[in-house]
């Protein structure tokens, strides 16, 4: 059974921790409720000799120690942190990855330097048109293998990297951040799923090609035509997405009694617009009310009340739409690989 205020082990080798359903009943989540994602065995670092080189197509090569970071100016970003792989149990086949159910994703208030003020520092080189975030953390990877040890990397391209919310973030919710989410320094790409959030910084590399590394290829990765041919593209910005939290499926509810059905909805770069919800398997949509202001990379809390008048088996749905329109499938699709699982999640309950 799921215990109320622990996270839920998925994967022990490397660490991979799942929020349990009660990550739902707040709007900002504390450290310890907050889900971990790891590659590989968590790196040691202790921050008097920790460093973080930035240099390749740069005007002055430099090395930070935490000290001048901390002097820079700084920025408080909310934002909602998903894993790419959230929901890969409701997938119609059984595929690789961690095995994650509703709770790989939270939301905390990061506070760090934005990454700009960092390259305008060193001064980007004309020919520079991706950014390399480098963390300190290394192994091997299976399948298929790396060509040995290889260090967590993820790259963005300068579009983003510009953008002022993007940090390097060494607090999470007021608080210095703690090991498992990537002390000393993180990034912090709010609206991008979090694989582009690479923890325990070590080194920014400014490249002049693209970087084709192992987490943006073969893992993290998804087609999508180009030029009308399928090609496989780094994942970034987050799908619209709807959960119900509760009820739960099989749940039992009452005739004639009120049932609150609730949930949390997000919507990568962009706002939640509404929420609706179905009790009738996708035949009817009702508004749900927005328990949470709702604002850019963050998720809002909804529910939506329901008086069941008849006994029987009832199928619940809830659809997020965001300001620009974009909504969510019914069925997963199958260019998204095992990742951006976002379609419409029914939940069955009996009316009693
Ligand atoms: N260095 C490093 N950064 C990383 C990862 C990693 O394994 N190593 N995992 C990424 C993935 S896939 C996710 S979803 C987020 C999770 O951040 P959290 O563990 O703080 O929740 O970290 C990202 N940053
Ligand atoms: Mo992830």
């Amino acid at each position: 059974m799921e215990e109320k205020n622990r996270l839920i082990e998925r994967q022990r080798e490397p660490e991979n921790l799942e929020s349990p359903h009660s990550v739902f009943d707040s709007f900002l989540t504390p450290d310890d409720l907050f889900y971990v994602r790891n590659h590989f065995a968590l790196p040691e670092l202790d921050v008097t000799g920790w460093r973080l080189r930035v240099e390749g197509a740069v005007t002055r090569v430099r090395e930070f120690v935490y000290g001048e970071l901390m002097e820079l100016p700084s920025r408080t970003v909310v934002a909602t942190l998903e894993c790419a792989g959230n929901g890969r149990t409701f997938l119609p086949q059984k595929s690789k990855g961690v095995q994650w159910e509703m709770g790989a994703v939270g939301t905390a208030e990061w506070t760090g330097v934005p990454l700009h003020t960092v390259l305008a520092e060193v001064g980007l080189e004309e020919e520079a048109i991706e950014i390399i975030l480098e963390g300190a953390d290394s192994g091997i990877e299976e399948d298929p293998q790396s060509p040995g040890r290889i260090h967590y990397a993820r790259s963005l391209p300068l579009s983003k990297a510009l953008n002022s919310d993007v940090l390097l973030a060494y607090r999470m919710n007021g608080r210095e951040l703690s090991r498992a989410h990537g002390f000393p320094v993180r990034a912090l790409v709010p609206g991008w799923y979090g694989m582009a959030s690479v923890k325990w910084l070590q080194q920014i590399f400014i490249s002049g090609v693209p970087f084709a590394g192992y987490f943006q290829t073969i893992e993290y990765s998804r087609w999508k035509a180009v030029d009308g041919r399928p090609s496989l593209l780094p994942l970034s910005g987050g799908e619209v997405k709807a959960l119900i939290t509760k009820p739960q499926d099989d749940e039992t509810v009452k005739t004639g009694v009120n049932c609150r059905i609730c949930g949390a909805a997000w919507a990568g770069e962009s706002e939640v617009a509404k929420v609706e919800v179905s009790v009738d398997g996708g035949e009817h949509w009702r508004p749900a009310q927005l328990l949470d202001p709702p604002r850019r990379y963050c998720w809002v809390r909804w529910e939506c009340l329901w008086t069941p008048a008849q006994s029987g088996p009832a199928t619940l749905m809830a659809r997020a739409t965001d300001e620009s329109g974009r909504s969510q499938p019914f069925k997963h699709p199958k260019e998204n690989r095992h990742y951006a699982i976002h379609h419409v999640l029914p939940v069955s309950v009996r009316v009693e």
